[in-house]
């Protein structure tokens, strides 16, 4: 097996789609965090386009997360993508959504500009519309078998459980597919609560 180093940044969704390839995957790899906002000049050598992930295989940077999740599934068991190619290829499809979406976000968590945010909302809610659309049963994108689409979708819904305490997006709204379980955080609450512990006490504390 070779060695593997991936350049990452702790909240960076298309690291992290990397990060849950290689584990699944079973495979050993160093991580390492660099600060996005003062690159450093051997990362700089390393990526051309100057965004993380970049995964050094032996020494070969393989930059671009849909390329390093292709090269992990060229060389790596288990077949993360489904067997059939049609299959295959309509996840590929939505795994391209998924970035489309991505890119959504990151301008509804960016931009000063009250009708952009609007609207990208507004964009947001049609295309997650789409997944809950797309979607046979939970807990993944085909039922009970995990597959690589789902690395994509798992970084991108982490971002709602945020937005959902911040505001009322409705993003997620009228789509039980896709809906985070609403009584988990509380029922997770009411659990560490009865631990008598340090978090219990924090637990307990009146909610801002
Ligand atoms: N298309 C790239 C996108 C990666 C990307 O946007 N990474 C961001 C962090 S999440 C980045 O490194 N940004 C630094 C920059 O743009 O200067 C991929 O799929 O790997």
């Amino acid at each position: 097996m070779p060695s593997f180093t991936l350049i990452s940044h702790p909240l960076c969704p298309y690291v992290q789609r990397a990060v849950i390839s290689l584990t699944e995957k079973g495979v050993a790899f160093e991580r390492r965090t660099i600060d996005l906002a003062a690159k450093p000049g051997w990362f700089l050598e390393l990526s051309p386009t100057g965004k993380v992930p970049v995964l050094v295989v032996d020494g070969t940077p393989v930059f671009e997360s849909a390329v390093i999740l292709e090269y992990l599934e060229d060389t790596v068991a288990p077949a993360l993508h489904p067997a059939d190619p049609l299959v295959r290829a309509e996840h590929r499809a939505f795994m391209e959504f998924g970035s489309s979406i991505l890119s959504d976000i990151a301008v509804l968590y960016s931009t000063q500009d009250d009708n952009l945010f609007e609207s990208k909302s507004q964009e947001l809610e049609r295309k997650i519309g789409r997944i809950e659309a797309r979607l046979v049963a939970r807990p993944w994108f085909d039922g009970p078998r995990f597959s690589l689409v789902d690395a994509v979708y798992g970084p991108i819904f982490r971002y709602f459980d945020l937005f959902e305490t911040i505001g009322d997006f409705d993003i997620l709204s009228n789509k039980p597919k896709v809906a985070t379980d609403e009584g988990y955080k509380d029922r997770l609450r009411a659990f560490v609560a009865a631990r008598g512990s340090v978090l219990s006490a924090m637990a307990l504390q009146p909610q801002a």
